[in-house]
């Protein structure tokens, strides 16, 4: 299959016929049809198709037991209604630049892989990446299994409900340590390209991130009859705390986003008795992403105990700042040309997981409008095509003669 065949063939896979996003979450139907997908698209190039024991999809090109790989893929799922791109577009230019390399008759010199990391995008258990930090032993298997989804469901019962053993889970050095170089190509999450009129740029570095639940927990009352001097309502102290993670992002040039809430019992004619309410916060170092999230927690404290509310703020996940490999970035500007741009992203990747464990760098792919995270999500043809090319040249000039 061509690249556009591939897209085409992929496109209607957990895609919501109302909002045109995607609902691909972690072993769910969708994401089960798109690992079939996935092994698919390996059988058909005759390359030997695995999942490792963390639910992670390998189709191998050489002896992946011979070490020193290179090693290009990214991940299938998607947020709430996700767009086509983020993930996918790494996967399809994965197998893309693939039949490109053979159609240009290269000898390979080290083993080829590609690979699905799944639930990259944490969606229904709430933690990014989970498929790469469990192989990276960034995720143990006692905080994998207390993942619950929404409806309680933990990681372990869902992935034995798609047919996984979860009792296999955990870090996989081994599997790591085969792993020379890993290139993750992915649409970028924002507009630096297509200021620079680049159709390809280089990653040069992740800004350090993470996930904080709030839970405000007030009185559950009656809307309609309590008065307002009797309430203790934990809407208000969170819509002030939303405010105040937007005061604090702009002061210190990050950012900062409520962007998920759950609200009990959620009725249109009750006082809420608890908002829980996650705040994903990013800036450029960590010494600025603790300013931002201590501001945030000491303005959500002060407004909760104005409104007679408790609050418990739990860190759910955080990523440290990563710097790709400069020896293997500059090998990828080398290949590709000395002009192409070198940009930073405030956005998570399993190459920033594994880059603690193996050499990683990633390609960006331009994005016209920088929108991600949302059906309205897009790449130009061209520029996806250019993508392939460049995906081609860089595994060449790491793995062939
Ligand atoms: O949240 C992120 O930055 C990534 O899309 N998982
Ligand atoms: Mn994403
Ligand atoms: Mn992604």
């Amino acid at each position: 299959m061509t690249f556009h065949e591939m897209w085409a063939d992929l496109a209607p896979i957990g895609r919501h016929a109302d909002s045109g996003g995607y609902r691909r979450y972690a072993w769910t139907g969708a994401d089960a049809d798109c690992r079939a997908w996935f092994r698919a698209q390996a059988e058909a190039r005759g390359l030997a198709y695995e999942t490792d024991r963390n639910g992670n999809q390998w189709a191998w090109l050489g002896d992946p037991l011979a070490g020193d790989a290179v090693v290009t893929g990214s991940h299938l799922d998607s947020v709430p209604d996700g767009g086509a791109f983020d993930g996918p577009l790494g996967v399809v230019s994965s197998f893309a630049a693939l039949d490109e390399l053979r159609a240009r008759g290269v000898e390979f010199t080290r083993p080829l892989a590609i690979t699905n990391f799944g639930d990259e995008e944490g969606a229904r258990f709430g933690l990014a990446c989970v498929g790469s930090r469990l192989a990276a032993g960034q995720l143990t298997k006692e905080k994998a299994y207390a993942l619950r989804d929404a409806d309680g469901i933990s990681l372990p019962e869902a992935m034995a409900a798609a047919g996984y053993d979860p009792e296999a889970i955990g870090a996989d050095p081994e599997r790591l340590a085969r792993i020379g170089a890993f290139v993750e190509l992915h649409v970028e999450q924002g507009r630096a390209l297509d200021l620079s009129g680049d159709a390809v740029g280089v990653a040069s570095s992740i800004w350090p991130h993470g996930r904080w639940r709030y839970d405000f927990a007030g009185e559950a009352n009656h809307a309609g009859t309590t008065r307002i001097a009797d309430r203790r309502d934990p809407m208000l102290p969170y819509a002030e705390t939303v405010l105040a993670a937007r005061r604090e992002a702009e002061l210190a040039g990050a950012v900062a986003t409520f962007g998920k809430i759950a609200v009990e019992p959620n009725g249109v004619n009750a006082i809420p008795s608890l908002v829980r309410g996650w705040l994903d916060a990013r800036a450029a170092d960590e010494v600025t992403l603790d300013q931002v999230i201590g501001g945030v927690r000491q303005a959500a404290l002060a407004h909760a105990e104005r409104h007679g509310v408790e609050l418990a703020v739990t860190r759910e996940s955080f990523t440290p700042v990563v710097e790709f490999q400069h020896a293997l970035r500059d090998e990828l500007t080398r290949i590709l040309g000395e002009k192409t741009p070198v940009l930073g992203t405030g956005a998570g990747h399993d190459a920033g997981i594994l880059s603690a464990s193996v050499p990683t760098a990633m390609l960006f792919v331009r994005n016209p409008t920088g929108i991600s995270h949302s059906p309205a999500e897009h790449a130009a043809e061209d520029d996806c095509t250019a993508g392939v090319l460049a995906l081609a040249d860089v595994l060449e000039g790491l793995a062939c003669r």
